[in-house]
């Protein structure tokens, strides 16, 4: 009976363990949104886009894909939240679902010209936002699982996720960054590219004469009223970041994911509004986490179990093995909806 007991207690902790991985944050609060290459000064308002400095953006990546004759190819950015997992745009990931036809590459400055600090990474697996609208672009987020943790270096960290709301003012910074085309139609930048932008409230971003109601509350706008400053093909996916100086770290805010034309007036460039989605993206980034502990875990309880067998087998207490098998059967369908759910 001992041994029975001892098994309920197992299975139970076994549960609390699990329950309690799974509300983990994304990213450690301490080491996010830090740019250990780059001093952090606040310059004037930026104009258009212009080079990034190298290491500026430690949490850009590339989104690239395969092309028979031509090798891997830009299509997409993406933000690095933890050490294996990307965020980006859900329309980015449309025509190519399949994780195979991907890799991340991380550390990058310039596309074209890779460097000792340069990692790439294919995927393990592509996990789209269930409610995705391909006619509106709501909840056009996706989330990228990488088929090897990534080691931090000072070209190659992750960007913070607020807990909490946070507030934005005209006066706090934010910039985008990308290697999108420097103008409608126009070409795709080999050298990352930055510029600072304002937030647009969405009062006004919804006017008649700008985007009159499109912009839902899952998004944002940034750039600028008279379209000065804007990201464009070739950025999406890719960061909308602010910088909070009490805490001197960089906030993911949104996630570039459309806009009509580039730098048109009134037609700022639209956001993920990324606070909508802490949940979606906390239970979504510890996939791998989770998925290890479940699996120690399981191997524990299958082994305590297995003991525990041979002591029931021997003393025939009926209400112990009924006990057993409840919370076995609850440890199994807790793994599988787990699983399911992820
Ligand atoms: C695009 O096609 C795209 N001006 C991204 C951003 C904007 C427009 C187009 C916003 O990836």
């Amino acid at each position: 009976m001992r041994w029975d007991l001892g098994f309920a207690a197992a299975s139970f902790w076994a549960l609390v363990v699990l329950s309690e991985v799974s509300s983990l944050p994304v990213t450690s609060t301490e080491k996010c949104g830090l740019r250990p290459a780059v001093e952090f000064k606040t310059k004037p308002r930026i104009v258009g886009g212009h080079d990034a400095q190298i290491g500026a953006w430690p949490w850009q990546v590339s989104l690239q894909v395969y092309r028979f004759g031509t090798g891997y190819h830009h299509v997409c950015g993406g933000s690095l939240i933890n050490n294996d997992s990307v965020l980006t745009a859900a329309h980015c990931i449309m025509k190519w679902r399949d994780p195979h036809f991907w890799r991340v590459v991380l550390g990058l400055h310039d596309l074209y010209n890779h460097n000792t600090y340069t990692v790439k990474s294919l995927v393990r697996a592509i996990l789209v936002h269930f409610n995705f609208k391909n006619e509106s672009y709501d909840n056009d987020i996706a989330l990228m699982k990488l088929q090897t943790s990534v080691i931090f270096s000072d070209r190659i960290q992750p960007i913070c996720i607020s807990s909490s709301p946070r507030l934005i003012t005209l006066e706090t910074p934010c910039f985008i960054s990308g290697w999108g085309s420097e103008k409608e139609k126009g070409k795709a930048k080999y050298i990352l590219q930055e510029a600072q932008v304002n937030v647009i409230p969405p009062k006004v971003c919804n006017r008649y004469d700008w985007y009159a109601g499109a912009v839902t509350w899952n998004m944002l706008c940034a750039g600028s009223e008279g379209g000065e400053v804007d990201s464009c093909q070739g950025d999406s996916g890719g960061p909308l970041m602010c910088y909070f100086p009490n805490e001197k770290k960089f906030y993911l805010i949104g996630i570039t994911s459309y806009g009509v034309g580039c730098g048109r007036p009134k037609f700022p460039g639209v956001y993920v509004r990324i606070s909508h989605y802490r949940n979606w993206i906390n239970t979504r980034a510890i996939f791998s986490r989770t998925t290890t502990v479940s699996i120690q875990h399981f191997l524990i309880v299958l082994t305590v179990e297995w003991v525990t067998f041979h002591f029931v087998l021997e003393r025939e207490n009926l209400f112990f093995r009924c006990i057993e098998i409840i919370l076995d059967c609850s440890l199994n369908v807790f793994i599988f909806l787990a699983k399911k759910f992820i």
